[in-house]
């Protein structure tokens, strides 16, 4: 079955002008884009983006992080979407990523890790309704 994520490429890889790489092995790899913006999250909308996380030791860097410049955020379609996704872009720390995978390739460290992606269905269509409206994806449906 049909199954969506929500992506969002971080600030680092956002200045280094690494959207386009990025984007284009998101879609060799067969994610279908259903939804696609750029934003500057305000730290405290970044906060209540990673709310899940708020008791671990690195929330208030990741908050200022995640609030330190533009990002770009995808929803994706795909069978199996969310492991598919999570499988592509490789482990959260890119030393320990798998060659051939994103985080790999454009991660710095555990924190600037090129990529935010869902981690279950459920958190998939949370975080998807955070910054698009049903109207916005309609037309895909
Ligand atoms: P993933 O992004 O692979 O789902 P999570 O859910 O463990 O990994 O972490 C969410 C985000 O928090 C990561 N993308 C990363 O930016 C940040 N993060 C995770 N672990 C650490 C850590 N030990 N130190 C700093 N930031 C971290």
């Amino acid at each position: 079955m049909k199954e969506r994520t929500l992506t969002i490429i971080k600030p680092e890889c956002v200045s280094q002008k690494h959207i386009g790489d990025i984007i284009q092995r998101i879609e060799k790899a067969g994610f279908e884009i259903l939804g696609i913006r750029m934003v500057h999250l305000s730290p405290e909308e970044a906060k209540q983006f990673y709310l899940v996380h708020k008791e671990r030791p690195f929330y208030g860097d990741l908050v200022n992080y995640m609030s330190s410049g533009k990002v770009v955020v995808v929803v994706l379609e795909k069978e199996n979407c969310v492991e598919a996704f999570r499988k592509f872009i490789g482990s959260t720390n890119p030393e320990e990523a798998e060659p051939g995978t994103i985080r790999k390739d454009f991660g710095t460290n555990i924190q600037n890790n090129c990529v935010h992606a869902s981690d279950s269905p459920e958190n998939a269509r949370t975080e998807i309704s955070f910054f698009f409206s049903q109207r916005d994806l309609i037309l895909n449906q």
